[in-house]
């Protein structure tokens, strides 16, 4: 199933970038269930050249969040299990086939944050605005957002942002957490695109292990932490991929690190 209100294209010279737009800007790309679902079945099947994803939104916002004309209709039970279907969707970005950049622009609302949250690096341009107007509207999250968004920001700034309705700019949002980068209006796709060819270029063990091992290990206790960091690291550097990187190094082929 795919809705009309998203749009795949497959980018990059080996078709290694895949670019998801939510094109609904006339309703602020508010996520109704067909969206959501989509998004789920698009994560599901990316095709196998695809190495990196950006995920943006179409018009002068990323993402309204939930379609709030659908609410009114459902019953507690019916809820429950709408909230799951957000779950699914969005465990599908995060532990997806591959890393996915966010870039954001204009709101990025309710629903909206936690599609951000559930991709692995944020870039918000100047105009990017966040909130959870959820605690206004008399509602909760339902999308991962308690889970995830606490996460990056502490569950007293969450607690916060739904408590006050606060909201946060672009330049406060990556102070506290919740971008990685922060680029003039209008760059933020340029910018996670070229990031997401960067990390198309990165060995897959290494992706697959920030993507899928590292957030794991962190909600691990140390001692437990420390044994599973000592797997995936003897796994990833006994891949091939990995010796020939280290070998390039070593014979003066490879780039150093530079200075910031
Ligand atoms: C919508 C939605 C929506 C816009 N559901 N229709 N999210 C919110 O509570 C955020 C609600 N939206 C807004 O605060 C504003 O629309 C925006 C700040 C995002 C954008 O403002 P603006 O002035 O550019 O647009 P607008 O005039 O408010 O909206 C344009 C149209 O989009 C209008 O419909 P129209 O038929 O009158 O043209 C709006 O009704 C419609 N629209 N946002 C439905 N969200 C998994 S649980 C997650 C829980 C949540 O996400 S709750 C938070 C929902």
């Amino acid at each position: 199933m795919t809705s009309k209100d998203i749009h795949l294209d497959i980018c990059g010279d080996q078709n290694e970038v895949a670019v998801i737009r939510l094109t609904r800007p006339k309703k602020r790309n508010a996520i109704n269930d067909a969206l959501i679902l989509s998004i789920r079945d698009l994560f599901e099947k990316l095709p196998a050249t695809v190495h990196a994803a950006v995920i943006d939104g179409e018009g002068e916002h990323f993402c309204a969040g939930l379609d709030l004309s659908e609410l009114s209709e459902r019953d507690a039970g019916q809820g429950l299990i709408h909230s799951r279907m957000w779950h699914a969707a969005l465990e599908r970005v995060q532990y997806g086939p591959v890393p996915v950049v966010a870039a954001l622009h204009g709101a990025v609302v309710g629903g909206g944050l936690e599609l951000a949250s559930a991709c692995h690096i944020r870039v918000a341009d100047a105009s990017t605005f966040y909130a959870l107007p959820e605690g206004t509207r008399g509602i909760f999250v339902g999308g991962g957002g308690a889970v995830r968004i606490p996460r990056l920001i502490g569950a007293a700034r969450m607690a916060d942002m739904m408590f006050t309705g606060r909201v946060y700019n672009a330049e406060d949002g990556e102070r506290i957490g919740l971008s990685q980068y922060v680029v003039p209006a209008g760059d933020a796709f340029k910018k996670a695109f070229e990031l997401a060819q960067v990390i198309a270029k990165n060995a897959p063990l290494t992706n697959y292990a920030l993507m899928h091992v590292l957030p794991r290990i962190a909600e691990q206790p140390a001692d437990q932490g420390y044994v599973s960091e000592a797997m995936m690291a003897a796994i990833a550097q006994s891949a091939p991929e990995a010796k020939e990187r280290v070998r390039a190094f070593l014979d003066g082929k490879a780039a150093k690190v530079k200075k910031a």
